[in-house]
């Protein structure tokens, strides 16, 4: 397994996968090596050596399968083949040699709680073939009405009525990613296979997609279908899903569970629930991908809210907390899914300050890193001129609810602007040239606006750069068990302006204090007397010449200081 940290002093069990840093690829996104506008493999190969620059560990790549992209990938029609507008599965062997050449592990994103609509499963069960039948949830409606009210994440009903088997199914996301029945044996042993002959391929681990939802609650159908919509938090966690999970650990995973990592998105879950799916009652998952953070805004509802420093450090304490009892975290601010950090937690006035802040700050916490592209070059959110600049179908279904109630674009513009997921979608901006560097030709979606300033080439010939920021970052965590495996102590809980805690590893001795200003103004930061910051040095600031003692600081916008202590 994993070269051992340098002190080998660690109260936790150590793995790979929390001393690790991830980087993230939405492949459509990333780079297009043969000019049609969409992101591919070899393009990705092509950047290799970035990776390896940038001093990351591991690859999480977002769905390669084949998949009419309704959900962008997340809608697989074949498990075991690539999308051929990413490239063949030759082109990706060769990904995974040039990644593991250069000691990259590569994780892939496992899509079972639902598949596509052109998925062979999924012919076969709307035409009642076999055993296919019960593949898939398939309800009569209930007088002409929706089998129950349960609605789906993207705002439109979780059931929709298919003209050949004249039943509805289930959907929890778009119309064209039906749920899978778990409650069928011959479903379970079909995924465990798709598990199995992913890993005989050589990769690393899954990142395994809202993984509590793939128990759906008793008795379903159940609710009034007349009855308000009720939305995606009331079908989570359902009563077989510690059953499912170890049954796929064992049979899916088997022999290799303990090398790889399986990072499970668990949508609304709270502390308690992730100590269980960690370990405490059933055994799949290595560490969860948890929401509160990003959704204090109300992305989850697309509803845009104000929310203070202190909302966040709430958010964050609450699961450094179930850290600390044994569970294990990804910690993101940035994915395909959310808008960019910048723009949300920072500002782009001060793209260079604030990103170098915000990366200090993620990283400082107890939990695997996660760098999704473009943070680490300070992209920011992008603007949507008209409702034809909508491209995921969660937003335009949110636009088309808002169109019905009577709205103009205008009037929820700013909503879009903050929160839509296609903020993170848009062309890496590898340089100033036409399309970002990204591709030859007009991109599927438009480059942001301020591609010709920031972008990977302009960013590696400024003295002070986010990548540079960020590969000082990453090194810094190998060899530093604390900043892995440290504890976690929040300070001034009440501070709307300085984000600060400690972190300790009383076994090897070692101290680290994380100062951050998530602010443009001068705030005064004076150590707690709990703090000893008799002999702190600085170990990695974002702006130069920090202050070196750290008993008052008076700090500048956007600033973040690591101290030994
Ligand atoms: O995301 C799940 C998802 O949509 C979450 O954002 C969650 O449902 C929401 O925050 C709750 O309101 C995963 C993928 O990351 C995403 O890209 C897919 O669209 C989705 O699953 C369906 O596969």
């Amino acid at each position: 397994m994993q070269e051992s940290s340098t002190t080998g002093i660690v109260s936790d069990e150590q793995s790979w996968w929390k001393e690790a840093v991830f980087y993230q690829i939405y492949p459509r996104s990333f780079n297009d090596s043969d000019g049609d506008g969409i992101g591919d493999i070899p393009g990705i190969v092509e950047k290799v050596d970035y990776l390896e620059e940038l001093g990351v560990d591991a690859v999480w790549l977002n769905p390669v399968y084949e998949s009419p992209q309704a959900d962008f990938g997340y809608d697989i029609a074949d498990y075991r083949a690539i999308n051929p507008e990413y490239g063949s599965m030759d082109d990706w062997d060769r990904l995974l040699e040039e990644l593991h050449a250069r000691g990259i592990k590569l994780v892939m994103d496992l899509v079972v709680n639902h598949t596509s609509i052109d998925h062979e499963w999924f012919q076969r069960s709307r035409a009642r073939e076999g055993k296919y039948e019960d593949y898939y949830i398939w309800r009569p409606g209930q007088d002409g009405e929706y089998p129950n009210n349960w609605d789906s994440h993207f705002d439109i009903p979780a059931w929709t009525y298919d003209d050949e088997r004249a039943e509805y199914y289930l959907h929890l996301f778009t119309r064209d990613q039906p749920d899978l029945n778990w409650e069928n044996s011959d479903v379970r042993e079909d995924v465990y296979d798709v598990v199995s002959w992913w890993l005989e391929r050589g990769i690393d681990g899954f990142r395994l997609d809202v993984i509590n939802e793939i128990s759906k609650a008793p008795g379903l159908p159940d609710g009034d279908p007349e009855a308000e919509f009720v939305g995606g938090e009331h079908h989570v966690n359902g009563p077989r899903m510690h059953e499912f999970f170890d049954e796929l650990a064992e049979r899916g995973f088997g022999e290799h569970r303990d090398q790889v990592a399986t990072i499970g998105e668990c949508t609304f879950i709270d502390p308690g629930t992730a100590l269980d799916v960690t370990g405490r009652e059933s055994n799949l998952l290595d560490m969860v991908i948890y929401f509160d953070h990003v959704q204090l805004d109300g992305r989850d509802r697309f509803d845009y809210r104000e929310w203070e420093l202190t909302d966040l450090k709430e958010a964050m304490t609450r699961w450094q907390d179930a850290a600390a009892e044994g569970t294990w975290v990804a910690l993101y601010h940035s994915n395909h899914d959310q808008p960019r950090a910048v723009s949300r937690f920072g500002d782009p006035e001060y793209r260079y300050e604030s990103a170098t802040m915000l990366a200090t700050w993620l990283h400082g916490h107890k939990g695997t890193p996660f760098v999704y592209q473009g943070e680490e070059i300070g992209m920011s959110n992008v603007s949507f001129k008209s409702s034809d600049d909508l491209v995921d179908p969660w937003v335009i279904n949110y636009w088309h609810n808002q169109r019905e109630a009577g709205r103009e674009f205008a009037e929820v513009r700013e909503n879009v602007e903050r929160l839509s997921r296609d903020n993170a979608r848009t062309p890496m901006q590898w340089s100033d040239a036409e399309h970002a560097g990204f591709s030859a030709s007009e991109p599927w979606m438009p480059v942001g606006d301020d591609y010709e300033t920031v972008n990977v080439a302009a960013d590696r010939e400024r003295d002070h750069s986010v990548f540079e920021y960020y590969r000082e970052l990453i090194a810094l965590r190998d060899g530093m068990d604390v900043l892995v495996y440290g504890e976690f102590d929040l300070l001034l809980p009440g501070h709307e302006q300085i984000y600060a805690f400690r972190r300790a590893l009383p076994e090897a001795d070692r101290e680290l204090l994380v100062v951050c200003n998530f602010s443009a103004e001068r705030p005064a930061f004076e150590a707690p007397a709990s703090v000893d910051v008799a002999d702190a040095t600085v170990v990695l600031s974002n702006l130069s010449e920090p202050d070196t003692d750290p008993s008052a600081l008076d700090l500048r916008p956007y600033e973040a200081i690591i101290y030994e202590l």
